[in-house]
């Protein structure tokens, strides 16, 4: 019997990867499928060491905060080769490894994104955004101008690449990647806070085609965040929220 569901897992209502749909079916796995698996035996520590850790680390992430307002200082050598190289041992669907970290630390390519994203900005606010949307964004005071993106001492940008090419010029799936990039985005974000920098959590709409091209990536990568990253500005500011309570967001079954 015929197949009738695309064979995607999605049970033929969402599309984790790009139709591979006219290619001839290559059943050669990408990564060699006599490849060993070898032991993995990570340090164990005690009970008690566990649940400090635990409680250590709740407290360092919970203070990271969405920082609008940098200062110029720049970024310790070597600091975000080490933060690329920490988003970079994410997960990812059959280990595709679906992301590209374009840092920019030029002054020049800094104002050439601002100008970029504030032109977008401007559109999106006006008309593009809901009314509704610019409303719940109030208590944010965000705006179409964003001074930060020529100020924070560097800007990364996380490509998905929604496939790639093996070396010999096929097409290579890559699965799940947007939640591979998600996953990675959150551990970029974690890093961030562990080494004591912050950064300003963005998603430019409509940007993609613009940054993409100012930045020479190739039409398989998409452009999903925009973080500036650095040290707050003396004077920064963030709105007083709080979150959801344990309670609200945990159900024991
Ligand atoms: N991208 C716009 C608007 C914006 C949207 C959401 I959802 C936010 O959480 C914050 C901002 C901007 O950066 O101003």
């Amino acid at each position: 019997k015929k197949e009738k569901l695309p064979r995607n897992g999605s049970g033929g209502k969402e599309r984790d990867f790009p139709d591979d749909e006219g290619d001839e079916p290559y059943l050669v796995p990408a990564i060699p499928e006599d490849t060993p698996h070898v032991p993995y035996k990570p340090l164990k520590r005690a009970d008690d060491e566990v649940l400090q850790r635990s409680r250590d680390y709740y407290q360092l992430m919970a203070n990271r905060r969405t920082v609008r307002f940098f200062s110029p200082e720049p970024i310790p050598e070597g600091v975000l080769e080490n933060l690329v190289k920490t988003a970079g041992t994410s997960p990812s669907g059959a280990h595709t490894e679906p992301w590209t970290y374009v840092v920019v630390q030029n002054p020049e390519m800094k104002e050439a994104i601002r100008n970029i994203v504030e032109e977008e900005e401007e559109l999106n606010y006006a008309k593009r955004m809901s009314r509704q949307w610019v409303t719940d964004l109030k208590p944010f005071a965000t705006k179409p101008t964003k001074p930060y993106l020529s100020e924070a001492p560097a800007l990364l940008l996380v490509f998905r690449q929604a496939y790639s090419w093996r070396p010999d010029g096929r097409k290579r799936m890559h699965y799940y990647s947007e939640i591979s990039v998600a996953i990675a985005a959150g551990i970029l974000l974690a890093a961030i806070q562990y080494c004591g920098l912050v950064a300003l959590t963005s998603t430019p709409l409509n940007c993609n085609a613009r940054l993409r091209d100012l930045l020479s990536r190739p039409s398989n990568e998409r452009l999903e965040l925009l973080l500036p990253v650095g040290r707050p500005h003396k004077e920064a500011t963030v709105p007083d929220i709080s979150r959801k309570s344990l309670e609200e967001i945990m159900i024991k079954v």
